[in-house]
């Protein structure tokens, strides 16, 4: 179990603060071709019950120059470029693939761009993989941001209500964080929302920040859908949010998003008890 929170994504994101990549689309293109994109997973516990219900996957650069890079990093440049869709299908593929390995009643989440959610193509991609790799829609939810959501409302709404009856679970990323058209979301068919970590690590001394997360915990319960908290370092938070009533938690303090091997090594060692009082 790793309760270590010094963690390589802190220390790249602190060692890069000043490298700026000036990524095109020909490195993306042969990065895709090379496979150097791979997925991290970082799972997802039931607070309530210390339980693993699912892992969330993250995309990676492993790039041979300058090591491994973070989606902020490459993703702006690749849904400039027209890519994304493409690394939305590498990680689709590689997402897949892993959960065919885990139980089928673990969960796997995946992020979108707001980019790839407008494309209808993305539907049908997801069929299809389902199909290829004997995978249950039920068990994927696809994360998306709020802007996401709220952009182009009627385009966007189709595709997530197609997404919606074909069994996918839908989740919003960045819950919290504003909710300047709580309306607007209530309409859509999505199935958890997701503390924003930047709530998660205020909340000890911010009343602020505790209002956000308690309103998207309301907010979620009358839906009847899940909350997910992200960004846990601690047991203190982990332990805060549960009494708040937050369902799931992910972070540091569980684990770090690690490799397929990693992960699934981690996975056997997990004790559920880990989460004490
Ligand atoms: O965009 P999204 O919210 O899915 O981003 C998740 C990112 O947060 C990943 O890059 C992941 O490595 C990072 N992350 C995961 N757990 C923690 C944590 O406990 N603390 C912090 N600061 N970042 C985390
Ligand atoms: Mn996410």
């Amino acid at each position: 179990m790793s309760i270590n929170n010094k963690h390589l994504d802190d220390f790249l994101r602190a060692e890069n603060a000043n490298v700026k990549h000036n990524f095109d689309a020909a490195s993306i293109n042969n990065a895709i071709v090379n496979n150097q994109f791979a997925l991290y997973y970082q799972p997802q516990i039931d607070l309530p019950s210390g339980k693993v219900v699912g892992f969330e996957g993250l995309l990676r650069w492993k790039h041979p120059e300058f090591g491994i890079t973070l989606p902020e990093d490459f993703i702006t440049v690749a849904e400039q470029s027209g890519q994304i869709d493409a690394l939305t299908n590498v990680a689709i593929g590689k997402g897949f693939k892993f959960m065919e390995k885990l139980s089928p009643d673990l969960k796997f989440s995946l992020n979108i761009s707001t980019q790839s959610i407008k494309n209808y193509h993305l539907v049908e991609t997801l069929n299809t993989s389902c199909h290829e790799f004997h995978i249950d829609p039920h068990r994927v939810v696809l994360e998306f941001n709020e802007a996401a959501a709220l952009e182009n409302p009627f385009h966007t709404r189709n595709i997530l209500a197609q997404l919606n009856m074909n069994g996918f679970g839908l989740g919003i990323d960045d819950s919290g964080a504003g909710y300047s058209s709580i309306p607007e979301l209530e309409k859509l068919p999505f199935s958890e929302l997701k503390i924003d970590k930047s709530l998660v690590s205020t909340m000890e001394f911010s009343s602020e920040s505790r209002k956000s997360i308690i309103s998207t915990i309301e907010l979620a319960d009358r839906l009847g859908i899940s909350t997910v908290a992200e960004g846990i370092e601690n047991n203190l938070e982990a332990i805060g949010l549960r009494e708040l009533g937050c369902k799931v938690g992910q972070g540091y303090y569980f684990a770090k998003p690690m490799v397929e091997t990693e992960t699934l090594i981690w996975l056997e060692n997990w004790d559920k008890d880990t989460l004490c009082n």
